[in-house]
């Protein structure tokens, strides 16, 4: 038989003594009153190993949004440089930015989940290098949360803020990654004391490693997987089965391919006159063409996806007249820049500048056909571009003229 009151352990009747004792004695310390956590899940050593993968996760993020900014909004020295080559390229490194994106969001609740003890840690600060430590932590915090909860509303092209999402995001997460860094040269003592299996010193497993804390992370791990199967149908095709969560589905939509902005959000509800449509093209040798003249020129298939930067995307077969042979016609030099201006009334996307990498190959296309039918008003009749390793912001529907730089 247990003598002790059940449900006290030892060191909580020794707290509650000292805290009795706080009255009888001096004034009690903040400290005293607040929680003291024992969970073995609170501890460095969870810490670390959550922390490690949420490490991997936030790098491919970033690495991968780095890719996805330049490749969008190059500048000047690099327009020329991009690689149309692979032209899964986009699609890939996109596809992983929102996964490894969206399988951070459990695992940055279960580090914080892990650490929030040290909210009450008393006395908030020891020192001048503590409080540093601190703030620095408080930053790396509100910046992943942003960057997460961004990026997510951002996939549902859901933007409840004042700001515009794209340099905003580029710019926190440089502070993000700036403020990991930091994080991790302070904890390197800790990350090694814990990185491995083994106690330090020792051969033994340490005894502390029970069920629970193997229960803790195969948890996450779960939730992780569970987050990322039910959402990357959304730009692995074969795996579109799953699809549940992702808000696109690769299925949905018109042609056998789903729209980001639709006709009618582009000012074009009324859709696009087939007679009245002239393409008109600037440069040395300036001509216009009608849409009949341009089923008449030598007509090009290939299969490229839409990879679009909110994380869907999908292959498709497209027909039409390569970019390269309409500015041939129009006498531009073979190192020239291509600017394409959409019919849209306004809009980000309306005007689109594509380095001659691009414009030269033979795959990019003035697409006309979209799997074997015209393309629909939607999908940017009469005529749009399809480029490979491109951003989706980038394929410009609703093509009006093209301009040699
Ligand atoms: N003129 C114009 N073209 C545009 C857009 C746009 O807003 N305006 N949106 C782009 C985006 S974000 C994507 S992902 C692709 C999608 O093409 P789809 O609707 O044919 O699938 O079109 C691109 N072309
Ligand atoms: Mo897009």
């Amino acid at each position: 038989m247990r003598l002790r009151p059940t449900g006290l352990t030892r060191g909580a009747v020794t707290s509650l003594k000292d805290r009795l004792h706080g009255f009888t004695g001096r004034a009690p310390s903040v400290g005293a009153w607040l929680p003291s956590f024992k969970g073995r899940l609170h501890d460095p050593r969870t810490a670390t190993a959550v922390g490690r993968w949420l490490g991997v996760a936030i790098a491919v993020c970033f690495l991968t949004g780095v890719i996805s900014h330049f490749l969008q909004k190059p500048p000047d020295w690099l327009q020329p440089l991009l690689p149309p080559r692979p032209v899964w390229g986009y699609r890939l490194t996109q596809g992983l930015h929102v996964a490894s994106g969206t399988a951070a969001i459990p695992l940055l609740m279960a580090k914080l989940w892990t650490v929030y003890p040290r909210l009450f840690v008393w006395p908030p600060t020891r020192s001048l290098r503590h409080a540093l430590e601190r703030l620095s932590v408080a930053v790396l915090v509100a910046a992943a949360v942003f960057q997460l909860f961004s990026g997510l509303l951002n996939t549902f092209q859901w933007y409840p803020w004042p700001f515009s999402f794209v340099p905003v995001h580029f710019a926190v997460a440089w502070v993000l990654v700036g403020a990991l860094l930091l994080h991790i040269a302070v904890k390197v003592p800790e990350i090694k004391a814990h990185w491995t299996r083994r106690s330090p010193g020792t051969l033994e497993l340490p005894a502390e490693d029970g069920p629970d804390r193997r229960s803790f992370l195969a948890g996450v791990a779960a939730a992780v997987g569970a987050v990322t199967v039910v959402t990357v149908g959304q730009s692995i095709t074969p795996l579109k089965r799953f699809d549940l969560l992702a808000p696109r589905h690769p299925d949905h939509g018109p042609q056998g391919l789903p729209v980001n902005r639709t006709a009618a959000a582009a000012g074009l509800a009324a859709g696009v006159s087939a007679g009245q449509w002239r393409l008109s093209v600037a440069g040395p040798r300036p001509y216009e063409l009608g849409l009949d003249q341009l089923r008449a020129m030598p007509q090009h298939t290939v299969t490229l996806p839409i990879a679009c930067v909110e994380g869907w995307s999908k292959s498709a077969e497209w027909t039409g007249v390569r970019i390269q042979d309409l500015l041939d016609r129009a006498g531009a030099p073979p190192g020239a820049l291509l600017r394409v201006v959409s019919l849209e009334k306004r809009g980000a996307y309306r005007i689109m500048e594509m380095g001659r990498g691009y414009a030269r190959d033979p795959l990019t296309l003035l697409a006309l056909r979209l799997n074997g039918e015209i393309l629909s008003l939607d999908h940017g009749f009469p005529a749009r571009v399809i480029a490979p390793n491109r951003p989706g912001v980038l394929q410009t529907k609703w093509v009006t003229r093209l301009e040699v730089l």
